[in-house]
């Protein structure tokens, strides 16, 4: 049975692991709305389903769809994912699914952040949210995995971790006045001690320029690895970004992580400058209540929307004139995983991108204590979880 637990993740000894720890597998969701996705979801749907391809080389995948588009979804996405009935408002698994937390012991628990779709009636990106607040909860259960309902506005696209103690985010983000109008910046700090167990909170400014999330960080920078951090750049004076990559720098520059390091700061240039076409905008169903697209629109591309799997990093393909250089440099970043890169213009059109449609589940390990001893194998065993 999976429980809702009192108390938080630290108060227990649990910390989130970085992405770049070993996976149990990942968790996406299919897109549907018209109103968010160009014809009907269509192209965004096939985009997914190569994403989907790409991350089940390397782990297990489990994508959640709504019941009239089970057939399609079953139907398009390779056999080996596993697809459930699931509601949900739109399909950014990483805000709306668990952020996960281990113990020494190697025991996986979830956090379930309070979702208002970046920015509740003020602000944010749709109406209604109820479904989507309510898919953390149900991937945990069919994870069999217990969880704390945080007391915070948070999406998991706003936070990045090392797995040693240190947190990445940005103030335009988690200060902002339509998630937790009540809660100042010690408060939120609090919270992320409080519920992803760490110690150290490193504060950026803005996030990438007209990034509908409000300023996600992880469209704008991530750990690698510990002490080491990939910020997405551009050499473009004029370009708005320009001020506030900078701006990161120079805050990535001062800080120190939670063990005290000084962080290595790679630069990754950014694709583009990007922009919605005319065709792209008139696709998207306009609606009361949402956003709606204007040809034109800058978006909001980053090869830092990458996601980290097992052995892989799956990167977006946003520009033929800047793809290659991009995967080069991820490869150079990570060179023991395989680098792929997926086409990814149809999910930067919905306002998002890889990292943001993924939500990995880290891998239970087995303690030392508790590892079954195989015949010609030692005693550490990591299990997929839920085998
Ligand atoms: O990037 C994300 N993490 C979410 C993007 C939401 C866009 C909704 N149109």
């Amino acid at each position: 049975m999976t429980e809702t637990l009192p108390g938080t993740p630290a108060a227990d000894g649990f910390r989130m692991p970085a992405e770049f720890e070993p996976h149990a597998g990942c968790w996406m969701l299919w897109p549907e709305r018209p109103d968010n996705w160009r014809e009907a979801a269509r192209p965004a749907q096939l985009a997914f389903v190569e994403v989907a391809a790409a991350i089940t080389q390397f782990e297990p995948v489990t994508v959640g769809v709504s019941t009239p588009h089970y057939p399609t979804a079953r139907a398009l996405l390779p056999e080996r994912v596993r697809v459930v009935e699931m509601a949900h408002d739109d399909a950014w698994m990483r805000d709306v699914g668990p952020t996960c937390v281990v113990d020494a012991r190697g025991t996986v628990r979830g956090v379930d952040w309070r979702f208002n779709a970046w920015g509740g009636l003020a602000g944010g990106l749709y109406f209604p949210w109820d479904q989507d607040d309510l898919v953390a909860r149900k991937a945990l259960e069919i994870e069999r995995l217990d969880r704390y309902r945080a007391p915070l506005v948070n999406e998991g696209g706003a936070i990045h971790v090392d797995g040693e103690g240190t947190a990445l985010v940005t103030e335009e983000c988690l200060l902002s006045a339509n998630r937790n109008p009540r809660l100042g910046r010690e408060s939120i700090e609090r919270g992320l001690r409080d519920y992803l167990g760490v110690s150290q909170v490193i504060w950026l400014g803005k996030g990438v320029f007209n990034d509908e999330t409000g300023g996600h960080v992880d469209n704008l920078a991530c750990f690698v690895r510990p002490g080491e951090v990939c910020l997405t750049w551009t050499d473009r004076r004029r370009d708005p970004q320009y001020a506030i990559s900078l701006d990161a720098w120079e805050r990535l520059h001062e800080a120190r992580d939670a063990r005290g390091r000084r962080l290595k700061v790679q630069r990754l240039p950014m694709p583009g400058p990007l922009s919605l076409g005319a065709r792209e905008a008139a696709g998207v169903v306009a609606r009361q209540g949402t956003r709606g697209r204007v040809a034109g629109e800058r978006l909001a591309g980053s090869y830092v929307n990458f996601y980290i799997a097992n052995g892989g990093i799956i990167m977006p393909l946003l520009d033929a004139r800047t793809d290659r250089a991009a995967a080069r440099r991820l490869k150079s970043l990570f060179p023991a995983r395989r680098v792929v890169g997926v086409p990814a213009r149809e999910i930067l059109l919905g306002g998002g991108n890889i990292h943001c449609i993924t939500q990995q589940v880290p891998a239970a390990r087995m303690s030392r204590q508790r590892a079954p001893v195989h015949a010609g194998g030692g005693r550490r065993a990591v299990r997929r979880h839920g085998s």
